[in-house]
Order: structure tokens, then C-alpha cells, then sequence
């Protein structure tokens, strides 16, 4: 399979996030990437960089203003003290309910609190280089797809399944899932059918499609009652306006075995199936698997092949674009196994 990623994920970096009152190293780590990149080439899979330019895209996904705050974000941190360049912001306060959003303060960390969903995403010198370069690389699948290849894998981090069109959360800048998605539409696909894996629920693809009858979203994810992103992702939640009836969650109850999960992947393949689409994107997060260090789900290393050639048997041209996983050094095995169950069948 065709992997394209670039070495620019590196600059993205920062050192540690809050976990349970303290402040931990952070799960997404650049050594994830590596890991994958390590297995995938191990096991002969092609490796490129990304040859497109998202930068007509994003603004079809993400909001300008948001756009322009991630861009330059950390540029403006730093003018505020050369000595933040050894600093992380977070954000500490949110415009909630009852607070208004259409307003940008001009203090910095009022902007980050406006641009995010959690204080779970921290800036780093090069997050906007390393997110963009993974938006480059969404764009680029696009369009190998749409010139006759079946498949491309796109190690992308960070992650970006939880930003959603002006916000930033979960270990997540630029909704790659989405930048593919409308790059696929952008040139000449009808019909596109996002299957989102990841462990958590994918809230920001969600909300980016939710009122578009031709891009249906799939997730089968931990019951927000009780996991992140909390706030969206219930069973119910089924598109609005022109989009009813094109989202479906598939919400699993925290500890699920591989059996339960299999039973949720086959209602996902039925109803995408349905959908006729002539592109498949699957946000491939691989923190369903059993010794991840923040999920619950029970798969193992062969469940990931078994995913592979599931997906393989909707006879889709399929974008993987990475979402999360925390196993480090299991990471780059689960994802080559769903690579090459994909390429087998
Ligand atoms: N910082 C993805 O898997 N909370 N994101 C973790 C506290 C957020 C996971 C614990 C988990 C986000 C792409
Ligand atoms: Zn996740």
C-alpha cells in the first residue's frame, strides 16, 4: 500500500498534558509516527511524501479565523515572552453557554480557550507545520485515489478526528478525515462514506458533515456517558436538515470485547454499503487495542488484520488516515496488519 507521510510531524512536540490533576509526558508522542512508519516499511509497503497543497481545501473544512489563529499561534505566544518558547499554553477558560463565541478576544489565551474543546491539545513550536503537512498528505490521497490507486495509508499526527471546523481538541489540530473527504468530492467523487474506528468519537468529523446527505460518517467508539469527548457521540445523534439520516454512532460500553466490536463493524459495513460511495476514508485509530494505555476495548494484534480485510471487502478505493493509539511500540504492527489484510483481502 501507498503510505505518504512527512518527517515534518517532528515539530510537533510538547512535553507533557494533564491527566487526572497531575501533568504526565503526552500519550501522542512523536515516536508513534515512527513506530508506524517503521512497520509499514518493514513489511514493504512504498513510502512517499505528500505531493499536494491542502491550503484550497482547508478553508472548506476549518473556519479562516480559526485557520489563521492556528497558523500563527505560536509566533503570537512567543511575542508575548521570549521566554514561552520553554512554555506550553493551555487554555483555561471557554465561551460555554451563554457566552459568546462570534467575538475574538484579543488576549491569547482567551483566543486558545475560543479555539478549543479541551486543555488536552497542547501547542508546540511546529504543531501548525506538522498538522499541515498532514492535511497535505489527506489532499494527496485524494487525489491518487482519483487517478486509479486503491488504497493509501496516510501516517498522519497529530491526529484529527476530534477538531472540528473552528476548534482544536483531543491531540487534534486539522480534521484530516475531513480534508480527505472533501478533496475526494472536490474531484469528482458523488458519494463518500467516513468509517471512524478510533476508540473515542470522532466529534469534529461528525459536526463538519453532519447536515450533507452525500458524506455519510460512520463511528463505533466508547459510550460518551463515560469516555472522552463526553459531549457528543451518542447513539441518537443521526444528521440534521439535508444530513438526517447519514450519521450513524455505534456506541460501545467501556471494556467491550473484540466480539461486540466485530458485531458493530458489521452494522457499519451494512449501512455504508448502502451508501454506494465512491470513496471510503477510515479514521484508523488503533486505541481499541486491548493494552492501550487510555481506552478499554479488548482487540488484539490479529484483530487488526481481521478489520483489514473486512474493509477490503467493500470494494472501496479507501483513504486510512491515522487518528490515535497509544501502545507505542505495538502501534506500527497493529497498523501495518490492517495494511496488509487491506492489500490480501
Ligand atoms: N488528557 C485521540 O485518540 N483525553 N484522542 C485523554 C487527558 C483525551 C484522544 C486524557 C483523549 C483524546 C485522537
Ligand atoms: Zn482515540
Amino acid at each position: 500500500m501507498l503510505i505518504l507521510f512527512s518527517t515534518l510531524h517532528q515539530g510537533h512536540a510538547p512535553a507533557f498534558e494533564f491527566f487526572r490533576g497531575e501533568r504526565v509526558p503526552c500519550f501522542e508522542t512523536p515516536a508513534r509516527a515512527e513506530f508506524v512508519i517503521q512497520a509499514l516499511l518493514a513489511r514493504g509497503h512504498d513510502m512517499r511524501d505528500p505531493e499536494a497543497d491542502s491550503s484550497a481545501v482547508l478553508p472548506l473544512v476549518h473556519s479562516p479565523r480559526y485557520l489563521a489563529f492556528l497558523e500563527s499561534g505560536w509566533t503570537q505566544w512567543l511575542a508575548l515572552d521570549p521566554g514561552n518558547n520553554e512554555r506550553q499554553p493551555f487554555p483555561s477558560v471557554w465561551p460555554v453557554r451563554t457566552l459568546r463565541s462570534d467575538r475574538e478576544p484579543v488576549d491569547f489565551i482567551a483566543r486558545l480557550g475560543l479555539y478549543s474543546m479541551d486543555n488536552g491539545s497542547p501547542l508546540s513550536a511546529g504543531t501548525w507545520a506538522a498538522a499541515k503537512a498532514c492535511a497535505d498528505a489527506a489532499a494527496s490521497a485524494a487525489g491518487l485515489l482519483t487517478r486509479g490507486e486503491r488504497s493509501v495509508f496516510c501516517v498522519t499526527r497529530p491526529p484529527g478526528h476530534h477538531a472540528g471546523a473552528d476548534f482544536m481538541g483531543g491531540y487534534c489540530f486539522i480534521n484530516n478525515a475531513a480534508v480527505a473527504t472533501q478533496s475526494l468530492l472536490g474531484s469528482g467523487c458523488r458519494r463518500v462514506a467516513i468509517l471512524d474506528v478510533d476508540y473515542h468519537h470522532g466529534n469534529g468529523t461528525q459536526s463538519i458533515f453532519y447536515e450533507r446527505p452525500e458524506v455519510l460518517v460512520v463511528s463505533i467508539h466508547g459510550d460518551p456517558r463515560t469516555e472522552y469527548p463526553f459531549y457528543l457521540g451518542h447513539a441518537d445523534e443521526s444528521g440534521a436538515g439535508p444530513g438526517q439520516g447519514f450519521n450513524l454512532n455505534l456506541p460501545l460500553p467501556a471494556g467491550s470485547s473484540a466480539a461486540i466490536w466485530f458485531e458493530a463493524l458489521e452494522t457499519a459495513c451494512t449501512r455504508i454499503a448502502r451508501h454506494r460511495p465512491d470513496a471510503l476514508v477510515v479514521s484508523l485509530g488503533l486505541d481499541t487495542f486491548a493494552g492501550d494505555p487510555i481506552s478499554t476495548f479488548k482487540l488484539q494484534a490479529g484483530d487488526f488484520s481481521r478489520l483489514g480485510a473486512r474493509l477490503k471487502r467493500l470494494g472501496c478505493p479507501t483513504v486510512f488516515v491515522l487518528e490515535g493509539g497509544y501502545a507505542a511500540s505495538e502501534l506500527g504492527s497493529n497498523a501495518a496488519n490492517v495494511a496488509d489484510a487491506f492489500e490480501q483481502g
